[in-house]
């Protein structure tokens, strides 16, 4: 079996190691460093990136996508877009893995004003509380875990949810999860969701073979292998470089 993954970065890394601990399949990732951060960039823009990736993702006879950015998954899940391949989408799940009904949100400036966790958890009667995190993505893809600067940062987002009572926090962009421990030092009575867990529901389990992974990056190679080192990715992989211009459809 053939997996598609696509993020701006390496924040869908939390999906794929989910997923490649549950199927030894074959795990194609887009890594698009050159066009990141998406969390600021337009929803057409953004819906624009996720036809070139599906398209891609079919000349690679890939047969199942798992959003790993919740940006561009926020963008499309709730208009009738048609792909040729199954979607599995992030934020579904994350709504699904949420069973509180005074629930916090975080995600990139686009997802948390596009609304789309928000509508679909009030749909289902819950309060809703939303924060955009958006230098969370850039500490991540830094390799800034810890100290007194990401702490600082914490603060300045999560602060204004502990008068709110909620009881639930979903982690809603896929690089936090990488700074999950410090989320967690902030809002110490807050359960913390990762989507991540619920969708990695949806794969079969397989673990008839080992999983290996092609990495497919937009810009510097060298700079994501670093990446890839820091946050210690061990499952077997090669890293091509993509050009741009090989995405337009
Ligand atoms: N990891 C993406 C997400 O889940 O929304 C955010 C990527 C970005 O560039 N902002």
């Amino acid at each position: 079996m053939k997996i598609g993954l696509f993020d701006s970065g390496i924040g869908g890394i939390s999906v794929l190691k989910k997923l490649t601990y549950l199927n030894g399949a074959h795990y194609i990732y887009i890594a698009d460093t050159e066009r990141a951060p998406y969390g600021i960039k337009t929803p057409e823009t953004l819906e624009s990136f996720v036809y070139q990736f599906i398209d891609f993702f079919e000349r690679k006879n890939v047969d199942e996508v798992f959003a790993a950015c919740n940006t561009t998954d926020s963008i499309i899940i709730e208009k009738e877009l048609k792909f040729n391949i199954k979607y599995h989408s992030i934020v579904k799940a994350g709504v699904n893995a949420s069973k509180s009904w005074k629930v916090g949100v975080i995600g990139t400036n686009v997802t948390i004003k596009n609304e789309t966790y928000k509508k679909q958890l009030e749909r289902l009667e819950k309060e809703v509380f939303q924060k955009s995190a958006q230098l969370f993505v850039s500490l991540v893809e830094e390799g800034i875990f810890y100290g007194r600067m990401v702490e600082a940062i914490a603060n300045f987002y999560l602060n204004s949810f502990r008068k709110t009572g909620i009881e639930e926090l979903i982690l809603g962009c896929t690089h936090f999860p990488f700074l999950k421990g410090i989320i967690s030092r902030v809002l110490p009575k807050v359960k913390i969701i990762d989507p991540a867990e619920e969708l990695s529901k949806e794969i079969s389990i397989d673990r008839s073979k080992k999983p290996f992974v092609e990495f497919y990056v937009t810009g510097d190679i060298k700079a994501f292998e670093r990446k890839l080192k820091r946050i210690n990715f061990r499952v077997p992989h090669v890293v091509h470089r993509l050009e741009i211009r090989k995405l337009k459809v």
